[in-house]
């Protein structure tokens, strides 16, 4: 069964005054509270449940130990609409009884194989030079992890990242090396820059280079979380970064503790948006340090989003958001600007839900 909770639509005139408005986002990220305590903005705070209006209110949920038949499991979740057929790939592994790992790789190859899916894998926006490059990590219950960064013709990073994992001493490979891995490993070189990216990227050129590389529009990567039938959480993240970025550019989805996170003592975050933000706040391993002094998951994504807004000049010219997964299967997320949404599924079926925001306004 799938139902959608989608509550906000987005449409162009909307994402042109917003755009029109960044001063005003500007003026009101200058005036946040260093100490990050700016409540979720009024309109959206009041779709919050009452407990997650206020990080102050915070209480020991993430810590505590419920029963286990209280634990949610198995569960995954992941970022953005096409995190829903994602998430059904996902979960025909966990509802068959496999890993949290098996799962999250599984899921997030099927955006990284979809052309229509423009931020992730094959047909992905490509580099400023016309190359699709590719940034990915994958991570388990026991801090096994592994990442490739600058990955250039293979349509699976995900899988990529796995084997380095799981083959290597290493964590993270980056450009030639990781390429050169890739082929040593069996997978199959190919091209990735679809028709379609080719003559978008062509008329970006064309236009003097006037859209931004790293702007409202381009931030839909794929992050997934997922806990299995025996308790153990993991999580994927992996994304073609930002449209037209510079050469050589990486994001923070290939970053362990910048994109994703995994403990399986607290619970497992992930992010999507403009990267340079996570990597200055290592965002996912805050949000999970923060579950483990005692926010829940929705809490926990929200101190991370009002650190950005208040530490980093101009952030609310970009969108982040967080995904949080407790190791009881609470799930949480939040974001800077309203229009993130992020897809949950588990045995009572699948949603698709818009994430609290800071900021006023939606952007697509
Ligand atoms: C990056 N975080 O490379 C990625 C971009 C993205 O959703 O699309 N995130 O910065």
């Amino acid at each position: 069964m799938t139902k959608s909770t989608k509550t906000q639509s987005t449409t162009s005139k909307q994402n042109k005054s917003l755009l029109q408005g960044r001063r005003d986002l500007l003026k009101l990220a200058a005036a946040l509270p260093l100490a990050g305590g700016l409540a979720a903005c009024a309109s959206t705070a009041a779709t919050a449940p009452a407990s997650e209006k206020s990080v102050t209110s915070a209480t020991a949920a993430a810590t505590s130990k419920p029963k286990p038949s209280a634990v949610r499991k198995p569960i995954v979740v992941s970022t953005w609409e096409h995190g829903m057929p994602a998430n059904a790939a996902a979960w025909q592994v966990l509802s068959r009884g496999g890993s949290a790992l098996d799962a999250v790789e599984q899921g997030v190859r099927v955006p990284e194989a979809d052309p229509a899916v423009r931020t992730v894998g094959y047909g992905g926006y490509p580099d400023a030079s016309g190359e699709v490059t590719l940034d990915a990590c994958i991570m388990d219950h026991q801090l096994n992890c592994g990442s490739v960064a600058g990955l250039k013709r293979i349509k699976h990073p995900i899988s990529v990242a796995r084997a380095v994992m799981e083959k290597t001493p290493h964590v993270m490979l980056v450009g030639e090396g990781a390429l050169e891995f890739a082929k040593a490993q069996g997978f199959v070189e190919e091209n990735l820059l679809t028709e379609q990216s080719k003559q978008d990227w062509l008329l970006w050129r064309e236009q003097g280079k006037a859209k931004s590389q790293i702007n409202l529009e381009n931030h839909d990567t794929i992050g997934m979380l997922a806990l299995d039938s025996d308790g153990h959480l993991a999580g994927a993240c992996t994304t073609s970064g930002a449209a037209y970025k510079l050469p050589g550019r990486v994001g923070d989805s290939p970053l362990i503790g910048a994109g994703l996170y995994v403990d399986q003592d607290v619970g497992a975050a992930t992010a999507t948006g403009l990267g340079e933000l996570m990597i200055k706040t290592v965002g996912c391993h805050l949000v999970v340090e923060l579950m483990r002094q005692g926010l829940n998951p929705q809490q926990a994504c929200q101190r991370a989003v009002e650190r950005i807004a208040a530490k980093i000049p101009n952030a609310a010219e970009a969108q982040v958001g967080f995904l949080a997964l407790s190791v009881n299967g609470e799930v949480g997320a939040y974001c800077l600007h309203g229009g993130f949404n992020y897809a949950v599924q588990d045995a009572s079926g699948a949603t698709l839900t818009d994430a609290i925001h800071l900021l006023p306004g939606v952007v697509a």
